[in-house]
């Protein structure tokens, strides 16, 4: 009988050690040690630790609704009673700067790490260990017990990104924060926002005002039906959600093409002088800045120091895709005279593979969006020092359709199902790109197709967790039957939390 009730639904863990996404690099389960959540269990940090207080009560603030305890979240040393303990350590070994190590004891979880970002990591294994109910918003009368043992994780890339199209349909803050909780619980620590192209400029910016209140106005965005751009109070207070998350914001302003926005609304962007009208469909490679125009310089740094000013993270992206309305020889006058811009305001450069083209100095970031396992102006850059970010339109676009009968979404680099946006290898994928040149992935969401939040979730899950465990896991962990196992466990968490996704018929929902 006892060992019966222990057995039982709702008592023993439901879970595994280890059945988490992304999976842990490594796990060592203890059978005897589980540990159960208690009305008296408070988390613990260590006295002085303003880093660890926060993990603690944004953990905290996971776990009171759906277990109804009060866990309070205590400064203190060492001490006895039911824990969970998150512990600062500098010299914490394997761990990296972004690892943790976890330890389940009979007593309490503790939570071990070099930085902030590590304890956060390690709290969102912790969320997961726990049964799918602890995302629920009311409380559940049951056991939330973790499986016992250790697990000792570090990322394999430091860049994990998701995308976010701010320009083809505005998304409100409010939608980005739901987001970002999302992205966060996957260890996902990068957020791109593509912040202007030819439908929408969606970032104020003070030195040029109507780009966001024409730019950004009324009628703006995909079909006419996408109006809206962040304030700069808006950006910043994102910018801080974000990095409560231990979630860097990488803006993005695409240039020298996708820039129809801007020339439709200051006339004098264009060659001629005259300003196009604003553009709705979804054409790509007509517009261009003028190359040989000092205003367009004069535009480009005041865009680029504003957008700085308010952007602590260290990353700007500067676009640069599918510039066809450029010349070649325009395009490398123009990425000359940018780059340095970049700098010059203290940020580090991303572009679209395509900047790869001109020679860019090593500190560039290219990010791959093609679509083959060979492109020679990106294994050049790799080869002159430039490290690369992975985001395969045919692997990681989450805004392919899943299949023929996907309502939402694009299809020019193909269906991505799940077990595509699993199946590759991000440093090994491109010839001549490999893991050491990898900062690491990213997942973009191009909003062509998508209004609201719904249509977004319904576009990342199930694939985005993919791209995240592809960022994080070991490449040796790679292995779909425990990757789509621990990804159906996931299906019931979306539902509590109101989260849509694709029923992928690759995965056996329970
Ligand atoms: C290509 S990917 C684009 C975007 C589109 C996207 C749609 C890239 C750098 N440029 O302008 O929104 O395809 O999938």
């Amino acid at each position: 009988p006892a060992a019966a009730t222990q057995a039982g639904p709702g008592h023993g863990p439901e879970r595994e050690l280890g059945d988490v996404i992304p999976v842990p690099a490594e796990v060592k389960p203890n059978p005897r040690t589980s540990f159960t959540l208690g009305p008296h269990t408070s988390i613990r940090t260590q006295v002085g630790s303003a880093e660890a207080r926060s993990v603690g009560r944004h953990l905290a603030g996971v776990l009171r609704p759906a277990t109804g305890y009060s866990l309070p979240v205590v400064s203190s040393g060492r001490g006895g009673g039911s824990a969970v303990s998150l512990v600062l350590n500098k010299h914490e070994p394997k761990i990296g700067d972004q690892g943790y190590r976890l330890d389940v004891g009979r007593s309490g979880v503790t939570i071990r790490a070099r930085t902030g970002a590590g304890l956060f990591a390690g709290a969102q294994t912790l969320r997961q260990l726990l049964p799918a109910q602890i995302e629920a918003d009311r409380t559940i009368r049951r056991a939330w017990t973790v499986p016992g043992g250790t697990i000792v994780d570090r990322p394999r890339f430091a860049y994990r990104g998701a995308m976010l199209d701010l320009a083809r349909h505005f998304h409100e803050p409010a939608e980005i924060k739901s987001y970002i909780d999302e992205l966060a619980q996957y260890k996902i620590n990068h957020l791109h926002l593509h912040l202007t192209d030819d439908q929408g400029w969606r970032i104020q910016i003070d030195s040029w005002p109507k780009l966001t209140t024409v730019g950004g106005g009324p009628g703006t965005g995909v079909d006419g039906e996408g109006p809206g751009f962040l304030t700069k109070a808006e950006y910043t207070d994102l910018v801080a959600y974000a990095a409560s998350r231990y979630i860097t914001i990488v803006p993005e302003i695409d240039m020298p093409g996708h820039t129809n926005a801007a020339q439709s609304t200051y006339a004098e962007l264009n060659c001629d002088g005259v300003a196009p009208p604003p553009r709705t469909d979804i054409e790509v490679g007509y517009s261009s800045l003028c190359i040989g125009s000092e205003i367009t310089y004069r535009f480009v740094e005041d865009v680029i120091r504003e957008l700085a000013a308010m952007t602590p993270g260290p990353y700007l992206h500067i676009g640069g895709d599918e510039a066809h309305a450029t010349t070649d020889e325009d395009y490398r006058t123009f990425m000359n005279r940018v780059l340095p811009l970049v700098e010059k305001y203290g940020k580090r450069a991303f572009g679209w593979n395509e900047v790869a083209r001109v020679d860019p100095p090593a500190s560039v970031v290219p990010q791959y969006w093609g679509t083959t396992t060979e492109n020679a102006d990106l294994a050049d850059a790799v080869a002159r020092g430039n490290k690369v970010i992975m985001s395969p339109a045919n692997r990681s676009y989450l805004d392919m359709k899943y299949d023929a009968n996907t309502p939402l979404g694009l299809q020019w680099a193909g269906f991505i199902e799940v077990r595509d946006a699993y199946g590759w290898d991000p440093g090994s994928h491109v010839a001549g790109v490999g893991e050491k040149s990898v900062l690491g992935v990213e997942a973009p969401l191009w909003s062509e197709t998508l209004r609201t939040i719904d249509d977004i979730e319904f576009m990342a899950f199930p694939r985005l967790p993919a791209i995240a465990e592809l960022g994080w896991s070991p490449r040796a962990s790679h292995d779909w039957e425990s990757f789509s196992r621990r990804l159906a466990e996931q299906g019931p968490r979306w539902q509590q939390r109101g989260v849509d996704f694709y029923r992928s018929p690759q995965i056996v929902w329970p």
